[in-house]
């Protein structure tokens, strides 16, 4: 068996899922920061500040929830993990970043798109800094938000969420009917192109959108095969999973066929997205050495579209976990 659906006996009789999952053993520029526009370049030298906060945060006791988080974990991690510091310095002209009480802000929010309300907060270090120090306005537990925060500690809410409007991504190979949202899609389907253009092969895609039933039994499977303790660090459980917003892509490596999962860390592809996934919004949200941060072992292929400003900024401060992005307690258990 493989962690490449197709050959996943653990996932035969599966009828009702949308898309073969993350299967159980063996283990397995477009935009620059200085093409972002003034007032982004202004923001940052004034969010550097308040950052620098969220630079010092270490995961577990120290982290405080936001507003919006469910209840935190009752487990402090192992070891603290160092956060990115490196941001730029206060500019000389830099004004303050708007906040919630902003009526730009407001207006964003209640008709915007995403993109448009990080502008109205003043960029993505703006956003970013207001989400750190927890505004009220600006909800990491809302699945229609490309900043939903997915984790052991924040399931879906509803918990049987379906966003709307999915799609396949064109020009991609898959290895099922799989889909994705439209930003998601089309941003998946500039990498993939991208990446063959730089000579690192073809990307196809695994498994993208999963529903709350599928996920219920693509868990199920895992359990059956290796047992609670060892299914949690490899499938999250329904309604915990990020496949569930449809923002989530198993990329696979296909020169010609497309690899199981598990092969899929060694390869030229894997490399390539790991290095250049940000350029078009993805990020790789399961990296290696933390477990104790994200709760599930290493997985190269599966990638979370951020879009293409929160992604930038994610790797330009040297990220490696979502919630240490945004200040957000780990999340290595369930709490229950
Ligand atoms: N394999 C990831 C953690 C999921 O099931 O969402
Ligand atoms: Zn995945």
């Amino acid at each position: 068996m493989s962690r490449n659906g197709c050959h996943d006996a653990a996932r035969q009789g599966d009828n009702d899922r949308v898309a073969e999952p993350d299967a159980p053993q063996p283990r397995h520029a477009r935009l620059t920061l200085t093409q972002r526009g003034v007032r982004v370049a202004i923001a940052l030298g004034a969010a550097a500040l308040a950052v620098g906060v969220a630079a010092t945060i270490t995961v577990g006791s120290a982290a405080r929830p936001t507003a919006d988080a469910p209840a935190g974990s009752s487990e402090p991690p192992t070891a603290a993990i160092p956060v990115a510091t490196a941001l730029p310095a206060p500019s000389q002209t830099a004004h303050v970043p708007a906040s919630c009480d902003d009526p730009g802000v407001a207006a964003a929010l209640a008709g915007g798109s995403d993109a448009e309300v990080i502008a109205a907060f003043g960029g993505v270090q703006a956003f970013r800094t207001a989400v750190v120090t927890g505004a009220p306005c600006v909800s990491l537990a809302d699945p229609a938000r490309v900043w939903v925060v997915v984790d052991k500690q924040r399931p879906l809410a509803p918990i049987d969420f379906a966003p709307g409007g999915l799609v396949a991504p064109e020009g991609v190979q898959r290895v099922e009917d799989v889909l994705l949202r439209p930003d998601a899609a089309a941003a998946l389907a500039e990498l993939v192109a991208a990446a063959a253009s730089d000579g690192a092969g073809t990307i196809g895609l695994n498994s993208a959108y999963r529903s709350y039933a599928s996920q219920q039994s693509t868990y199920r499977g895992y359990v059956r095969q290796l047992g609670r303790e060892a299914a949690d660090r490899q499938s999250a459980r329904p309604g915990y999973s990020e496949h569930q917003t449809g923002l989530a892509a198993d990329v696979t490596a296909c020169d010609p066929a497309c690899v199981a999962l598990e092969a899929f860390g060694g390869t030229a592809q894997a490399q390539w997205v790991a290095t250049n996934g940000w350029r078009f919004g993805y990020i790789v949200r399961y990296d290696e050495g933390r477990t104790a941060v994200t709760g599930y072992d290493a997985e190269p292929w599966h990638l979370r579209y951020l879009g293409t400003e929160l992604a930038a900024a994610y790797h330009d401060g040297d990220f490696h976990t979502l919630e240490e992005f945004f200040g957000l307690p780990a999340a290595p258990d369930y709490a229950e």
